[in-house]
């Protein structure tokens, strides 16, 4: 690892950098872990099937500042380095994704500076996903940090596809066989068309649900 501790303002070491972003990663866990609760409490249902809470490798971050043009230095790495703290909420439906999204918003003490919907409109690849960054405020004994968090929203679909689709980039370092690409498109349109069904299944479970529910009051 080649990071260079730079005195400026702010955060100044390593240490400290790993302290911080670990502690908004905490906040924002836990924060979506009550929103969840909450969600279940009021509808009887989780929009969240699981989360992932990562740090980004020194290495990575090194390679993502050298890709840009800029020296591997911690000021630059807070400066320019978005996705440091990363959140990945993996949800049932794609109807999910947008309501938590919402919810991320409305709450008061986070501050939204970046949003890329990969959901409305994916990437050539085929990626889908719901990118959003944010900042939390992170309280020290002396001082408030706002810390930037990147949260991926997406569904469970998504997320295989996207797992094995970045397994494949790695392992050809970007460039994979035009068969292999093509393929990948393939099946990020099988992912979609699952993704719809699933929910127009969901939706008319929960019609049934709602209208079974309406007869039994008629009849007390
Ligand atoms: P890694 O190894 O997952 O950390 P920015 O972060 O805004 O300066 P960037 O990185 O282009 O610029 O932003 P974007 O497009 O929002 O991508 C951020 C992250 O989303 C990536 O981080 C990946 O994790 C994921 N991602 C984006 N595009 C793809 C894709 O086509 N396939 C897969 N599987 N994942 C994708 P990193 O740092 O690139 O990689």
């Amino acid at each position: 690892m080649e990071l260079k501790v730079d005195n400026g303002e702010g955060v100044d070491s390593w240490k400290e950098v790993t302290l911080i972003y670990n502690a908004a990663l905490r906040q924002v866990q836990t924060k979506m872990e009550i929103l969840n609760d909450e969600f279940q409490h009021v509808h009887q249902y989780n929009p969240i099937e699981h989360i992932k809470a990562r740090i980004k490798t020194p290495e990575s971050i090194v390679k993502k500042l050298k890709r840009h043009g800029y020296d591997s230095t911690i000021d630059n790495m807070v400066k320019y380095v978005n996705d440091i703290a990363g959140i990945r909420i993996i949800c049932s439906f794609t109807s999910d994704i947008f309501r938590i999204a919402d919810m991320i918003r409305e709450q008061r003490d986070i501050k939204v500076i970046a949003v890329k919907d990969y959901i409305t409109f994916p990437k050539a690849s085929g990626y889908k996903s719901y990118h959003m960054i944010i900042t939390v405020p992170v309280y020290l004994s002396d001082r408030k940090v706002d810390t930037k968090v990147e949260i991926q929203i997406r569904t469970v679909a998504m997320d295989f596809w996207a797992s094995l689709e970045h397994k494949i980039h790695y392992k050809f370092e970007g460039d994979a066989p035009e068969h292999i690409k093509s393929e990948l498109v393939e099946c990020a349109k099988l992912v979609s068309d699952l993704d719809a069904r699933m929910l127009s299944l969901n939706d008319e479970v929960l019609a049934i649900a709602r209208e079974v529910g309406a007869a039994e009051r008629n009849v007390v």
